[in-house]
């Protein structure tokens, strides 16, 4: 609350409570939930501080700044300190943002509460997915990307998918690997960077997947195969168009990016996390920063996957595998702990 209120004092001395200068085109604008999206034009700030739009047909609204996703009040910031960044995407990077010695980049996790689970309502739902409060306490940096298959084999020295596959490809995301080989990759990366890195907590990765919805995906109660996400989208979740089937991996980063930047998410490869699965877990642990329970068979692997029933790609859906289990649909995605 504090830091939007900042971001409104921010825009009203930034603007002089006026129009902003410059070319304005029609673009698509998301609400905080990313459910509701809209196209319009940016006007300007309002004296009471709201963001006023023109829609292209011609009207003009005013909506609160804290009703915006993260990317929109960042293209706000932009446009207000005379970038003429006409997108998100083209928006310069935050400065908490960064890229390490082989290309991986990272995007800065706010500290933050949120009701991880999912509601008994949901389509879907699992006993073992029950919502709970959890607060993680730390910021922390995630990777936007999948580990693909070139940072990979420049870390291990080899690359797990063989030049026969169909599935081969520099960015496409590296497969085949067990939940040690994973955390080898941590590491050896670690030793490389000199800063820590590591596989998320599944309390991490769903904190971020959210990234402050609350709906079954990050983009709203359905997902796209078109545009959100790699999945089977022959099958249909909530009265969902049916979609493309890809039947592989697609290379990273080739559909939209949840509302905090982060990339596939929901599909392509499922992810490993650092837990070990339980299904009572939710039920004893802790609030702050849950690390899952002490022992295991299984470990938890997020997100689904290309092959996946978009009910099996939600925000809290968990998968569980044994540790030495290589599947051409998991992967994993990295934590940068510690700063350089
Ligand atoms: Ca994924």
């Amino acid at each position: 609350m504090c830091r939007r209120a900042f971001l409104i004092c921010f825009l009203l001395t930034a603007t002089g409570l006026s129009a902003v200068a410059g070319s304005a085109r029609a673009r698509t604008w998301t609400d905080v939930t990313g459910q509701h999206k809209r196209e319009a034009e940016f006007v300007g700030i309002t004296a009471q501080g709201k963001v006023k739009l023109k829609t292209p047909d011609g009207a003009t609204t005013c909506v609160p700044l804290s009703a915006f996703s993260a990317a929109d009040r960042r293209y706000i910031a932009n446009r207000l300190k005379g970038d003429d960044a006409q997108a998100p995407d083209k928006a310069k990077p935050a400065a908490d943002d960064f890229t390490n010695s082989i290309g991986m980049k990272f995007k800065l996790i706010p500290a933050g509460e949120f009701e991880m689970g999912v509601p008994r309502e949901e389509k879907g739902f699992n006993s073992w997915e029950q919502q709970h409060r959890v607060r993680i306490t730390r910021p922390f940096y995630l990777g936007m990307y999948e580990v693909t298959q070139a940072q990979y084999a420049k870390v291990m020295g080899d690359n797990p998918v063989k030049h026969s596959s169909s599935y081969i490809g520099p960015t496409n995301p590296v497969i085949n690997v067990t939940w040690p080989d994973a955390v080898e990759f941590c590491k050896k990366l670690s030793a490389k960077e000199g800063r820590t890195y590591r596989l998320p907590t599944e309390a991490e990765w769903e904190y971020a997947c959210r990234a402050g919805t609350t709906t079954p995906f990050s983009c709203g109660a359905t997902l796209s195969s078109k545009t959100d996400a790699n999945f089977d989208g022959t099958i249909t979740y909530n009265g969902s168009k049916k979609g493309p089937d890809l039947r592989k991996p697609a290379p990273v980063g080739s559909y939209r990016p949840n509302p905090w930047g982060l990339y596939d998410m929901h599909g392509n490869v499922k992810e490993w996390c650092s837990d070990w699965f339980r299904g009572s877990y939710y039920n004893e642990s802790p609030v702050d920063d849950p690390r899952g329970p002490k022992i295991g068979v299984y470990r938890i692997a997020r997100g689904g996957d290309w092959t996946s029933n978009p009910q099996y790609c939600r925000s809290g859906y968990r998968s569980s595998h044994p540790t030495a289990r290589k599947m051409s649909t998991l992967g994993f995605r990295v934590v940068a702990v510690s700063a350089k």
